[in-house]
């Protein structure tokens, strides 16, 4: 698919491609811009926090604590060495698409001890980005049961790490048993494009999934 978003940290190109004309519901600047509310999960250190600050166009809000050495038996590092903090309470950041559709973004703490604040963090919330790295699948599964058992709706992105082995989506769905009218794509939450082609798609998916 061609991306539909430009790479570069602030503003957004339009959805269109150059050559085709504006249609006039794109350029009619009295349309009130729609605020929705997204909220990113995961497991810990999947990758929540890099997604928001990667597409925020304003400074993100970032909660972040150092982490010492009480986390070790809690807190498996393996997979990401190099990091030393994590998200204590919530990460927070907005990207405008399409010049009025307006994504609020509320990133969730990765740690369990904080897991108690996510009935507050997805209140009026459109749908969930639940993110899964593939060496630790299992991660997501609260994320998962979480938003299958509140009937949020959710799109599943497989956050890809240089060096792990690399996985189709498919592969993913089924490990996870995702039901198949759920989006499950892999991304790259440093990208720019990657990141908000994950976001599109839970804005489609959840257009879908709410009644009228
Ligand atoms: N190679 C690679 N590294 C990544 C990617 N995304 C995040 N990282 C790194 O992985 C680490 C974890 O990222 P965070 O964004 O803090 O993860 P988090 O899910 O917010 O973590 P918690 O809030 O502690 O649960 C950081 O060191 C990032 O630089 C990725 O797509 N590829
Ligand atoms: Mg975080």
């Amino acid at each position: 698919m061609d991306s539909a978003v430009s790479d570069v940290a602030h503003g957004v190109s339009p959805l269109v491609e150059e050559d085709e004309p504006a249609l006039p519901w794109q350029t009619d600047r009295t349309r009130a811009p729609i605020a929705t509310k997204i909220v990113v999960a995961g497991g810990f250190g999947v990758g929540k926090t890099t997604l928001v600050t990667t597409v925020s166009e304003i400074t993100p809000l970032r909660t972040e604590a150092l982490m010492t050495e009480a986390s070790a038996d809690t807190d498996d590092l393996t997979a990401t060495p190099d990091k030393l903090t994590t998200t204590v309470a919530m990460d927070f950041g907005r990207i405008t698409l399409d010049d009025d559709l307006v994504l609020y973004l509320f990133g969730t703490p990765g740690q369990q001890r904080f897991w108690f604040m996510w009935d507050d963090l997805v209140r009026g919330a459109i749908g969930a980005v639940v993110m899964a790295d593939t060496r630790r699948l299992k991660d997501c599964w609260p994320a998962l049961d979480y938003f299958e058992s509140c009937g949020l709706p959710y799109v599943v992105a497989v956050n890809h790490f240089d060096g792990s082995e690399q996985f189709d989506a498919e592969d993913v769905r089924e490990a996870l048993t995702i039901p198949a009218h759920i989006p499950v794509m892999i991304m790259d939450a440093r990208r720019r494009i990657s990141a908000i082609e994950t976001l599109l798609s839970l804005v489609g998916h959840a257009l879908d999934e709410t009644p009228e």
